[in-house]
């Protein structure tokens, strides 16, 4: 579906569910939140679904929100490349035809939708939420705030390589609508408490490095999270620091989720497509941040995606 068909779908049709991706961010979030707003505003009935809590740190995309009472006609996904990232709690989303609408920016999106609309040079989804919306009437300061968010965080705060003069463009117009960018900013990238600043020190003092210091792996394993009494949401800011080493081509955050299972976000260089070597092991994500899922003992855990690594080096 184009543009335009989204804009008529959402002209034409009413009662919608906006579906977001377990272990929330800000693009998703910023999406539902941001659409949900809008249709609210067009006078349709919306919610937002998530099949995890949301975090705290993103209360201020749902101030004064709460869910609506009406019979569900009408279900879009956001931001969500694969049915599977619905999560386990809605698994009836999961079926196919489930989902009307797919707007989404991974190039690795699996088409489980009956229509998508994907942009994988967008950086964030946001940005193409606001392409559609900004074409059918007045973005409020409070969608704008959820756009922004989207944009901000998927971006990096418009330092990673996805960030084009499209992200500036939007968030400029964004800005304009006079929200608080800085409290956004100072809320997604600089606030965490302290005992997420003393587990993010004891995993980054543990820091493995492989392949003549090319590829960097730190581990999040539950006895830290329980140790520090953190979420585990709380340490995405962990993927970023292996990059921020000199000569590490790859970062590796291996996350422990329940014993011998482990969540693997992979963030690379221009030199390696991350994409790739998570696809190989049933993943995907974006070229320079994705994830995939391996079971056994870390130890094996982390040599398999070694050496999925060294297999592009
Ligand atoms: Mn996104």
């Amino acid at each position: 579906m184009d543009i335009n068909g989204v804009r008529r779908f959402l002209t034409e049709n009413d009662n919608y569910t906006i579906l977001t991706h377990i272990s929330p961010d800000g693009d998703t979030l910023g999406c539902g939140f941001g659409l949900c707003r809008f249709l609210r505003g067009m006078g349709k009935k919306a919610n937002v679904v998530n099949g995890d809590g949301i975090p705290h740190r993103y209360d201020f995309l749902c101030e004064d929100y709460s869910l609506q009472d009406y019979e569900e006609k009408c279900v879009i996904a956001v931001d969500i490349a694969d049915a599977k990232l619905m999560g386990d709690r809605l698994k009836k989303y999961q079926q196919p035809g489930a989902v009307d609408l797919c707007i989404d920016h991974h190039v690795s999106n699996t088409k489980y939708a009956k229509e998508t609309l994907l942009d994988p040079t967008a950086g964030a989804a946001a940005m193409i939420i606001y392409e559609i919306l900004s074409g059918m009437g007045t973005i409020t300061r409070e969608v704008a705030a959820c756009l922004y968010t989207g944009i901000a965080t998927d971006t990096g705060c418009f330092r990673f390589e996805n960030t084009d003069y499209r992200a500036h463009l939007y968030a400029s117009k964004l800005i304009e609508t006079g929200i608080d960018f800085y409290s956004i900013n100072r809320k997604m990238f600089e606030l965490k408490s302290r005992n997420v600043a003393a587990a993010e020190r004891a995993i980054v003092s543990e820091m493995k490095f492989f392949l003549n210091d090319k590829v960097a792996v730190n581990v999040i394993s539950l006895e830290t999270i329980k140790k520090y009494g953190v979420e585990p949401a709380e340490l995405e800011g962990i993927p970023s620091v292996a990059l921020t080493i000199e000569g590490v081509l790859a970062g590796v955050t291996v996350k422990e989720k329940a014993v011998g299972t482990y969540k693997i976000s992979l963030r690379t260089t221009d030199e390696l497509n991350a994409s790739q070597i998570c696809s190989d092991l049933g993943g995907g994500g974006h070229i320079r941040a994705a994830g995939c899922e391996i079971k056994g003992e870390l130890s094996e855990v982390i040599n398999k995606i070694v050496a999925k690594i060294s297999e592009y080096m």
